[in-house]
This record gives C-alpha cells, sequence and structure tokens, in this order.
C-alpha cells in the first residue's frame, strides 16, 4: 500500500450507519484526544475485515493479546509512524505535540493505566452483552458478519443470545451499578467535581486526562448505538443524578465527527 502524503495524522475509525458514523467506545477515545488537541487529522474509514491487513501494510506490530489488531491507529506522516491501541496514542500524541493540552502527564501514568482495567470490569464489561447485540445492526454489511462470527468465537453464542429480552433489566441493573461504582470513585474527592482530577462541578477543559476521555467513549456508544431519544440512553442519563448526562454535555466540544 503506498502512504498517502500530506500534513494531516490519519485516523482509522470504523464505520457505521450511525449519525456521523463514529460508534465505537475504544475509536472515539482517540477522536476524541485528536479534537481536544485541535491536532489537524482526517478520518480514513475502515471495515473491521480490513484492520488487519491495513495495519500490517503500515508496519504496526501485532498485539499479543487475543485480537491481533485493533483500531483506533493512527499514521503520522510528519514523523512516518503508524500506531494502534488508544492509551499508546494519547501518550504519542502528548510526547510528539507537546504544545498540545496533555492527556496523561507523567505523574498519572501509573494511574491512568490501572484505571483502563479498573472501567473495563466496573462498566464496560456491564454494557458489552447489550451493546454488542445492538451494535451489529448498525454496522455496514461485511463489518456486521466479521463482528457476528468473532463474538459467536469468543461468547460460544449468537450476539441475540448475549441479551435475550429477558436478562434485560438484570444486565441494566448491572450497568446501573457499574456506573454508581464508578461515581463512588469521583465522589470520593468530596468537592462535586465533574472529571476525575477535578476542576468543579461545571468541568474545566484544562483538566481533561485519557482517563476521563475513556468514561466520555464509553457514553457516546451507549448514546450512538440507541439514539439520543432512545429509552436506553434516557435512563443512562438519570443514573446518579443525571452525571453521565452532564459529563457527555461537557465532552459535546470535542465530538466533531466531520474530519
Ligand atoms: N485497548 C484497545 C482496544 C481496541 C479495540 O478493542 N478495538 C476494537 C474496536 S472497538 C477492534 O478494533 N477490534 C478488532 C476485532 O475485533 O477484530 C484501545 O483502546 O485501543
Amino acid at each position: 500500500m503506498t502512504l498517502p502524503d500530506t500534513d494531516s495524522i490519519i485516523f482509522y475509525d470504523i464505520p457505521s450507519s450511525v449519525p456521523g458514523s463514529a460508534w465505537s467506545p475504544n475509536t472515539w477515545k482517540t477522536r476524541f484526544a485528536l479534537n481536544y488537541k485541535g491536532i489537524p487529522y482526517r478520518t480514513e474509514w475502515v471495515e473491521y475485515t480490513e484492520i488487519a491487513s491495513l495495519l500490517t501494510s503500515l508496519g504496526v506490530e501485532a498485539s499479543p493479546s487475543p485480537i491481533s489488531f485493533t483500531l483506533p491507529a493512527i499514521y503520522d506522516p510528519r514523523t512516518g509512524t503508524a500506531m494502534m491501541d488508544s492509551l499508546k496514542i494519547a501518550r504519542y500524541l502528548d510526547e510528539t505535540y507537546p504544545d498540545t493540552p496533555v492527556l496523561l502527564p507523567p505523574d498519572t501514568r501509573v494511574f491512568q493505566h490501572a484505571f483502563q482495567d479498573a472501567l473495563l470490569s466496573a462498566v464496560h464489561m456491564k454494557l458489552i452483552p447489550l451493546l454488542i447485540c445492538a451494535c451489529v445492526t448498525k454496522l455496514n454489511p461485511p463489518s456486521e458478519a466479521y463482528f457476528r462470527e468473532a463474538r459467536e468465537v469468543t461468547f460460544g453464542c449468537t450476539v441475540e443470545e448475549l441479551s435475550p429480552p429477558e436478562k434485560r433489566p438484570e444486565q441494566w441493573d448491572a450497568v446501573e451499578k457499574g456506573f454508581g461504582v464508578l461515581a463512588s470513585w469521583v465522589e470520593t474527592a468530596g468537592d462535586d467535581r465533574l472529571l476525575l482530577t477535578g476542576g468543579g462541578p461545571a468541568g474545566d477543559a484544562s483538566r481533561v486526562r485519557h482517563a476521563d476521555i475513556s468514561i466520555a467513549g464509553l457514553l457516546i456508544w451507549v448514546r450512538a448505538i440507541y439514539g439520543e431519544e432512545s429509552e436506553e440512553w434516557r435512563r443512562v442519563k438519570s443514573f446518579d443524578g443525571g452525571r453521565w448526562k452532564r459529563f457527555l454535555d461537557f465532552f459535546e466540544q470535542w465530538a466533531d465527527t466531520s474530519r
């Protein structure tokens, strides 16, 4: 593959039929990061079936984890660097563009790495059965077929069987409890903060960290897949006294999907 000759970063994201196309909680972390930092980029949309061949052609090393190649990924023509993984990308952007706001200050890196696992088990895993089942219908045909097959291998059942209607009330209860745990962590600060590192109840743009962006990624995933007016999104907005509605409202300023 010939590498594109442009100055802007190329950001690889997975398309869908939702408004604005962007839907994945993981790729949203990098989209939020690029928008927040104000770094010029353009999106290249990649179906699930093309991720491995694209990243191999860009020279990205396979991950030792069960899924070898994932998005988000970027290619930065200024440095000739290509990489995947939202945390790695955030660190690269901090180091390569030091005049932009920092997402992973060095003294927070250990905690922010650990927070990824904490957020995964407290909230992300609780959303998985519901959202995987709801996601498939929003993907384009090649991605839908790939996604169904891959998830059926992982879970040993069809994506529909992951979240049959009779199980959903209890799955939503688990999601609500998970967000409650996340809210309780933030509340230990005792100062009514919106963001993890402070900045007051209204949020403070200078305080945004990768960990906050990871939460915003989960919220925008739920909203994108179910829709702004859906009962599901309304439900999440009502959790924890409206904390998560306020949270995503604050991130709206970096939710541009036009590039
Ligand atoms: N930890 C990674 C996770 C990325 C990830 O799992 N991405 C999914 C899309 S949401 C993917 O590309 N999966 C590829 C596959 O299932 O083959 C990150 O944050 O970058």
